[in-house]
């Protein structure tokens, strides 16, 4: 029966939305949350739906559900969903969830101030800050983060031929760096970027296969991620990550943050212990670190630190009953 009661956490992270669900988890097949993303895909995603879509949900929404961790080390495992389906890594995901489940008192870290969490892309190692009852600060120590790929060409209808980097920091991104009639993230609206994004993505997608080199099943391009200059002095770089069908990050995005330190790091443009403060479309800052070098099957990659910030706003109950023609939401 695709029906139920969710009790949800809702918070935000940097500006963009986390809706921890505490309730009517499904019971997952699998050993690894990798496995279990694959089973919940499979079996429930309507409860997906449900909750990200319209009318419970929106266009930015995304959220995520706690389950007992997969690892003997680890301290709990996160399943993230959003509108697009379930991401195998999600940096604003994990400092809103980390930061909801703690002041709620649903986990128990093992060390104070530090946890270590099981995610379908692999294990993450976070760090964080409590003032009283509060968190105030989120690290998270990423998975090895690289480029994938170099000067990717293809012809995109609104932009004409575009140049483009791919680099992996848990989810695969395109990185458009301004040029021809693009400007810079600051120079256009949110609505330029998302009439012109999904064109984008279609068309790189034609050129290039992204596939994980140790994870066939992680693959495809989900992200785009386009660059230009900050409002803030205090800012390295600024961007707007499109995903989805219809989303612009509000949080400066962390798997996002990871790929783009990857692509500078290979370039020589980012070293070792370097700091890189990024700017989301709205102005919120995380702050990233390479904390470490590292490879994958043979590429060289990074070990991303990514800081940031979330705040809890309000919990509500949501049932999804079929008597609602729309149990399981819409997208328009
Ligand atoms: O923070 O990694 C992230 C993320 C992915 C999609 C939206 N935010």
């Amino acid at each position: 029966m695709k029906q139920g009661t969710f009790f949800c956490i809702d918070a935000h992270t940097c500006g963009n939305p986390v809706r921890l669900v505490t309730s009517g988890h499904p019971v997952l097949r699998g050993s690894t949350m990798g496995e279990k993303r694959l089973d919940f895909i499979e079996r429930f995603d309507w409860i997906r739906q449900a909750l990200m879509f319209e009318p419970r949900g929106h266009d930015m929404m995304s959220g995520s559900f706690l389950y007992p961790p997969c690892s003997v080390n680890a301290d709990f495992s996160i399943l993230f969903i959003e509108t697009s389906g379930c991401l195998p890594m999600c940096g604003h995901g994990t400092i809103g969830t980390v930061t909801a489940a703690l002041e709620a008192g649903l986990v128990k870290p093992k060390t104070a101030g530090k946890l270590i969490i099981d995610v379908p892309a692999g294990q993450l190692q976070v760090e964080y800050q409590q003032q009283g009852d509060k968190v105030t600060a989120v690290k998270i120590f990423n998975i090895p983060s690289f480029l994938y790929a170099k000067d990717v060409e293809f012809e995109a209808p609104e932009l004409g031929w575009l140049k483009m980097d791919i680099a992996y920091g848990g989810n695969f991104y395109g990185i458009i760096e301004p040029q021809g009639k693009f400007k810079g993230v600051d120079q256009h609206s949110a609505a330029e970027l998302l009439c012109w994004s999904p064109q984008v993505r279609d068309a790189a997608r034609r050129v290039i296969d992204c596939v994980h080199p140790l994870d066939h099943k992680v693959r495809g391009l989900s992200h785009l991620l386009w660059t230009g200059t900050p409002k803030h002095s205090t800012s390295s770089a600024a961007n707007a990550v499109f995903y989805g069908d219809k989303a612009i990050d509000r949080s400066p995005c962390g798997t996002g943050t990871s790929a783009r330190m990857a692509q500078l790091s290979a370039k020589g443009l980012l070293a070792l212990g370097d700091k890189f403060v990024h700017e989301s479309f709205i102005g919120s800052q995380f702050t990233g670190t390479i904390e470490g070098v590292t490879e994958v099957a043979g590429i060289p990659a990074i070990l991303p630190g990514i800081e940031g910030w979330a705040r809890v706003f309000g919990a509500n109950q949501i049932t999804v009953d079929d008597n609602d023609p729309y149990a399981y939401g819409f997208q328009v």
